[in-house]
């Protein structure tokens, strides 16, 4: 579920500034702000874990590692532990090695049509990424997704906002789309620090976006084919962010800073038809970060 790629992990991103809200402000202006930490053996998410429907700020702490978190409501009665148990069979069953079983791709859609996906962050290790994200009323929850399974959930209670009026979202310097066909969208030349928006544009499935810093020259098929080998391609330098997943018509900012440079943006999400990640289905685009 995560990045899970242990080849992009690398390190590069700097602070990311946090939010303040002003407190004379009518609460519907007031953008609600979380701190999420994570470590190898913990997640703390510091703020007000109840707060009426708003656009939230939500910065990640990547502590020892490259980190990622991630922003979910599960619809009816499905739990987190059902959603385990959809993608231990769905890996267990073709969809780790890339063929998956027709009754691992129908876990995966059952998974995949259970929970909202609102998006999320991925830092490099000592790194921070902001998210901001728009939370209708409804119960969702946060999670370490650093690894392949999501874990250590932490609640956070979003009521029904009476004015019906967020926080406008932060200005960004660029926008980049998912699109249907498995592509990426938008610009190719994206601040390397600054705030860019997400929109996942898919009438499908949902997407991540991750950005890893590659050497000047790397090519989208150069980056494709790494995704089937085993060792570490040599063409990765220091330098990763990322949003987590993003459902279909969903969208969030990332604020971030990273080193200059070209960048492989990538998905690794299965595919509800298939099961194989976007990555090996073509979701590879060279970027230029500066
Ligand atoms: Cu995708």
């Amino acid at each position: 579920m995560g990045a899970g790629v242990a080849l992009v992990a690398a390190a590069g991103l700097a602070g990311a500034a946090q939010v303040s809200a002003a407190p004379t402000l009518p609460t519907s202006s007031v953008a609600p702000t979380l701190s999420a930490r994570i470590s190898g053996h913990s997640f703390t998410l510091t703020g007000d874990r109840s707060f009426p429907s708003n656009r939230v700020t939500v910065t990640l702490h990547a502590v020892g590692n490259e980190r990622t978190l991630e922003i979910l409501r599960f619809k009816g009665s499905y739990t987190l532990s059902d959603l385990h148990a959809d993608l231990i069979y769905f890996f267990k069953h073709g969809g780790e090695n890339g063929k998956p079983t027709h009754a691992a791709i129908r876990h995966l859609d059952h998974a995949i049509g259970h929970v909202a996906f609102y998006g999320g962050a991925d830092a490099a290790a000592g790194k921070t990424a902001t998210e901001t994200v728009v939370l209708p009323a409804g119960k969702y929850t946060f999670l370490d997704d650093s690894g392949n399974l999501p874990k250590r959930p932490r609640i956070v209670h979003v009521s029904a906002n009476p004015t019906g009026v967020a926080a406008p979202a932060p200005s960004t310097q660029a926008m980049q789309t998912m699109k249907t066909d498995r592509r990426f969208g938008g610009p190719t030349s994206l601040p390397a620090t600054g705030t860019i928006s997400i929109v996942n544009h898919s009438t499908e499935s949902p997407h991540q976006l991750f950005l890893q810093h590659v050497k000047k020259g790397t090519t989208r098929k150069q980056v494709e084919r790494s995704f089937r080998s085993q060792s570490r391609p040599s063409f990765i330098l220091n330098g990763s962010v990322g949003a987590d997943v993003l459902g279909k018509g969903k969208s969030q900012t990332l604020q971030y800073s990273v080193p200059k440079g070209t960048y492989a943006e990538f998905c690794f999400f299965p595919d509800p038809k298939t099961g194989l990640p976007h990555a090996f289905m073509g979701m590879v685009r060279i970027v230029h970060l500066s």
